[in-house]
């Protein structure tokens, strides 16, 4: 109940005025939600790890789901023989009630190219759901991806996210029914609740 579909966010009157350049789809916005909290507590098909190209654990979201998930986790990880930026790999949510995680690994943002950090934000986001796609996950649910120690600016970042899950939720014959944006702080939030009538407009 604490995940706010798009069509509950419309209902939230200042968003309303949001102007789009996208035409709106009942059939995508159903899909989308937004939530703020723990995503280690949330019981998705998969939940999205911001990681570093190690994939052996670190602070932040990435610390929060080894933590939650055990130490079984850490050891499919150390198989994998680590990630670059852009890419995604899946291991099993272990502990967690997600049975599935999907690590990414999100560019540390660069203030002097902020055009290639976008372009492997963008990855990042497409190899998730794309390799989501393929496994048959049906419900996923994103953390905020480099927004962390990473740097990248939340509203940028906010952008980049459901641009890229709009499209993919168009193009594709998609299995997926549920995309969640799950934002941790109010900055992430914010930079969500401002973004996401731009990308998915009410009807
Ligand atoms: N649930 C949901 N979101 C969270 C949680 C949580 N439990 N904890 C933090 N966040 P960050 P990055 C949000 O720094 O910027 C790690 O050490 C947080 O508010 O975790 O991609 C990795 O190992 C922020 O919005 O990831 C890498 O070395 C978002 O998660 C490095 O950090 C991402 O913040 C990756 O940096």
């Amino acid at each position: 109940a604490d995940i706010l579909t798009v069509t509950q966010l419309y209902a939230v009157s200042e968003l309303k005025a949001a102007t789009s350049r996208y035409s709106s789809s009942r059939s995508i916005n159903d899909r989308v939600g937004l939530t703020k909290g723990d995503i280690t507590r949330l019981s998705l098909d998969a939940i999205v790890n911001a990681a570093n190209t190690t994939l052996l654990g670190g602070g932040g979201v990435d610390g929060a789901i080894h933590r939650a998930a055990g130490p079984d986790l850490l050891d499919e990880c150390e198989a994998l023989q680590g990630c670059r930026t852009g890419q995604a790999k899946i291991t099993d949510g272990y502990r967690l009630p997600a049975k599935h995680v999907i690590h990414t690994v999100g560019p540390v943002y660069n203030v002097l190219d902020p055009k290639d950090s976008a372009k492997l934000l963008r990855s990042c986001y497409e190899e998730s759901l794309k390799l989501a796609v393929r496994e048959g996950i049906k419900t996923i649910g994103f953390s905020g991806i480099s927004t962390g120690v990473y740097g990248y600016p939340s509203r940028d970042a906010a952008e980049v996210a459901c641009d890229t899950v709009r499209r993919l939720l168009a193009a594709e014959a998609s299995s997926l029914t549920r995309v969640v944006f799950v934002a941790f702080d109010e900055k992430d939030m914010a930079a969500y609740r401002e973004a996401i009538p731009k990308y998915f407009p009410d009807t």
